[in-house]
């Protein structure tokens, strides 16, 4: 009888093991954005992540982890509630490298006793909070890669001894770890070791190029060596656990301001694209506003490298779809890796205003796929017609344009891209933001590097506020959203934080 029982138990474990981790980024800038684009943390569906990491807190002067924010208690509190409506569902804390003039992660794992104040405030906060655990999201470790190892042996070995103490499921531990771009490499890390160690990595298989030319920032594969295939095998050639390993997925997209007519890959550029409506920063858009986009774009299919990219004008901007999630897990699947880590929930089209394909479009179908049983072939969702078909020639045409008549789309003002500003003089001495001028109607504008971009994001159709959650939110847009003022906006490339790392086990 108890063969039976450990036979059952060895069953179920084999069976735990085999489920694939969806780990969900979510960052403290988009409370902070307006109208549609705001998220919140209500906005989390519990079901949709195995796990969902916050970024971030961070290391203060004391070598202590801390919140930084006074709307973070608040956050946490709607983290915990979330494990109320799903007992599966982990959350994790994630700290970085605050600035790299501030090197606080290098001051704290410096000597055994900075490692040790910040073990034991960890602990002491994660439980305070009601986190499962830590997630370690450090750039570049550099010459203290050693350190950092030491770091996350003794976060481990704090972890199972609290457990022992307090008899509570341990504390996970993960990184999400930054490959080096120029050459890829993972040498600032010791990765063989820190894989002995964590529960597991989120490797940030995402931003792999920011181009002279147009490039795509994450594609799975190319001719140089800045794709997923690349990594991974690389990581895999290590000896790393296969299962250890999450490949990171981007709900953003990179977009450029293309210098030529020249519009494939590869074609020259003068610089980023103009900023998002809500995300307001440079090169940098979220799935929700390329979905706005590509409303009225030219949308491809590029076959060499499993990605999309799409054109208007001289706007271009390398993005995933729910085609390249499906390339990429079927990967994944083919490389028994983990699952997947989502940089993040709050960029995919939460409220599923932008793309017309419902809530989390990106995400809820990355589950789908995980989900699905194993399955070799790389099978586009035959229920949705509108999915690209590939043809023979190289970039096969993709255009998912929806239309309100069609009722899910409905025009606002997602059919405009921001603009630069003829008058250079409005952002003059001023730091990146948003600001207003003093005239009736004022005019709303936004600097991001001594330029001036405006959006007119006035002609709404009311219809869309229908009665989903993100009905609210809309009302709010059509009277208010440009208006305010006095926020920090997240911008000037800072937004290149916040796609982090993730961790945890099941
Ligand atoms: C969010 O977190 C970052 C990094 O810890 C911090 O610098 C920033 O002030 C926080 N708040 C906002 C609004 O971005
Ligand atoms: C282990 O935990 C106990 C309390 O549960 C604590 O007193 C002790 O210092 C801990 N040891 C280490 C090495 O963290
Ligand atoms: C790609 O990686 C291979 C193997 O590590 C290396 O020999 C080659 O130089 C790399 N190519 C580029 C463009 O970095
Ligand atoms: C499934 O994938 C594995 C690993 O890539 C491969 O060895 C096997 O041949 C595949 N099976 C089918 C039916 O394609
Ligand atoms: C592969 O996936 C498709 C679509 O979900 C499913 O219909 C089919 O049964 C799967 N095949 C196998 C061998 O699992
Ligand atoms: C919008 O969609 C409807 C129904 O799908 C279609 O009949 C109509 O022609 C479309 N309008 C435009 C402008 O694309
Ligand atoms: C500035 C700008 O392009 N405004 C346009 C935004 O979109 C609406 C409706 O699509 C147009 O009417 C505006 O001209």
């Amino acid at each position: 009888m108890a063969g039976c029982w450990s036979l059952l138990a060895a069953l179920l474990f084999i069976h735990s093991t085999t489920t694939f981790k969806l780990v969900c980024h979510f960052s403290n800038w988009s409370q902070y954005t307006t109208g549609l684009g705001k998220f919140m943390v209500e906005d989390i569906d519990p079901f949709l992540c195995t796990h969902v990491v916050y970024n971030f807190a961070v290391i203060n002067h004391d070598n202590k982890l801390t919140g930084n924010e006074w709307a973070e208690k608040s956050i946490y509190q709607h983290l915990a509630g979330l494990k109320n409506r799903n007992s599966e569902l982990k959350t994790l804390l994630s700290v970085q490298e605050r600035s790299a003039s501030e090197p606080r992660f290098s001051k704290m794992v410096s000597s055994a006793a900075t490692r040790q104040t910040f073990i034991q405030s960890t602990v002491t906060f994660l439980r305070a909070q009601d986190f499962d655990g830590l997630d370690l999201d450090w750039n570049n470790p550099g010459n203290n890669k050693y350190k950092f190892t030491q770091l996350c042996k003794d976060l481990l070995q704090a972890f199972e001894n609290e457990s022992v103490g307090t008899e509570r499921p341990r504390l996970m531990l993960s990184a999400s770890l930054t490959p080096k771009t120029d050459v890829i490499s993972f040498d600032h890390y010791e990765v063989t070791e820190l894989a002995k160690i964590l529960d597991f990595i989120s490797v940030k298989t995402l931003d792999l190029s920011h181009g002279a030319v147009t490039t795509h920032h994450s594609p799975l594969y190319s001719n140089d060596n800045a794709t997923i295939d690349f990594i991974t095998q690389y990581l895999l050639d290590l000896e790393i656990p296969a299962e250890k390993l999450l490949l990171g997925f981007p709900a953003y997209a990179r977009s450029y301001t293309l210098s030529t007519e020249a519009s494939g890959p590869g074609a020259p550029v003068s610089g980023p694209a103009y900023p998002g409506p809500f995300t307001q920063e440079m090169g940098f858009w979220s799935h929700y506003e390329t979905c706005a986009f590509l409303q009225g774009a030219s949308a491809y299919w590029i076959d060499s490298q499993n990605v999309p990219y799409a054109v208007k004008n001289n706007q271009w901007v390398g993005f995933d779809n729910q085609k390249s999630y499906s390339a990429k897990v079927t990967y994944l699947r083919n490389q028994y890796l983990g699952g997947a880590a989502v940089w993040s929930l709050d960029f995919d089209d939460f409220n599923g205003r932008f793309c017309g394909q419902g809530y989390y479009p990106l995400i809820s179908h990355l589950k789908a796929e995980l989900g699905r049983e194993s399955n070799n072939t790389t099978t586009i969702e035959p229920e949705n017609p509108k999915t690209p078909k590939t043809t023979s020639s190289p970039h096969s045409s993709i255009s998912p344009v929806r239309n309100s008549s069609s009722g899910i789309v409905d025009p606002i003002c997602i059919n405009n891209i921001t603009v630069e500003h003829p008058d250079p003089s409005l952002c003059k001495d001023k730091a990146d933001g948003r600001y207003q001028t003093k005239q009736e109607p004022p005019l709303i504008y936004v600097c991001a590097l001594g330029k001036a971009y405006v959006t007119e994001c006035t002609t709404v159709h009311s219809q869309s506020a229908t009665a989903t959650p993100g009905g609210l939110l809309l009302n709010l847009f059509l009277t208010s959203t440009w208006s305010v003022t006095d926020i920090d906006v997240p911008g000037g490339g800072s937004r290149m934080t916040v796609r982090e790392r993730s961790t945890v086990l099941g």
